[in-house]
């Protein structure tokens, strides 16, 4: 057993205490390049606040949320991984039962977007489960005045994305605007991530 598969197997462990008193357990991931805010979002959907400085990610971190949505009882076992690239190999490890993901790019950065694909291509390649839901969080949103990325593009791709997942998979892609900064429509994302793991998992079963 490797360290990254030892805390998994822990934090399966934990969540298998109580597990009974909801409806649904989701193994979330949060998935994109170095800095471009996933632990920040993590720590904001928390309500552990935000921090300016960066600190990288060694491995992964995990957190765990509980939530009433639509009238079910919904736990979240967020995982936030190391998106630098010297993470690569280790973090695989962790994808392995996530339900959902959510990709985080840095819309101060263009080039935080363009590994989407390569993002959720692993990710699935490592999930066990192949292909699973995920949500798109363009990030940083109070950093407007140096966006850099054509929101009409990023737009168009995820309207294509939709499409081609609803027809293959038959789940939506849905996109957000985000500050881990300012909190905005970051618990919307993760409760709409929520609703699409729900649709999901009833459909399936
Ligand atoms: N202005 C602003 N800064 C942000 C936001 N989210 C994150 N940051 C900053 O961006 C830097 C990187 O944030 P992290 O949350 O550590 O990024 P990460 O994606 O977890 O990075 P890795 O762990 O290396 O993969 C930090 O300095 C944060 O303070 C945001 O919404 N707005
Ligand atoms: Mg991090």
């Amino acid at each position: 057993m490797t360290i990254a598969d030892e805390q998994v197997q822990a934090a399966e462990n934990l969540d298998l205490k109580d597990v009974s008193n909801v409806d649904f357990a989701f193994k979330v991931t949060l998935l994109g390049d170095g800095a471009v805010g996933k632990t920040s979002l993590r720590r904001r959907y928390m309500g552990e606040g935000f921090k300016r400085y960066y600190l990288a990610t060694i491995g992964a971190d995990f957190s765990v949320k509980r939530f009433t949505i639509d009238g079910y009882k919904v736990q979240f076992q967020i995982w936030d991984i190391a998106g630098q690239p010297r993470f690569r190999e280790v973090r695989r490890a962790y994808f392995m039962g996530s339900d959902g993901g959510i990709f985080v790019h840095d819309i101060t950065r263009p080039n935080t977007f363009r590994t989407i694909t390569d993002w959720v291509t692993e990710f699935w390649n490592n999930t066990k489960k192949g292909p699973v839901p995920i949500i798109i969080l363009s990030n940083k949103i109070d950093l407007i005045q140096q966006v850099a990325v054509d929101f009409d593009v990023i737009e168009d791709y995820v309207k294509q994305l939709n499409q081609r997942f609803l027809e293959n998979y038959g789940f939506p892609v849905k996109w957000f605007k985000t500050s881990a900064r300012t909190g905005e429509n970051v618990s919307i994302s993760f409760e709409e991530l929520a609703r699409i793991l729900i649709q999901h998992k009833t459909n399936k079963i």
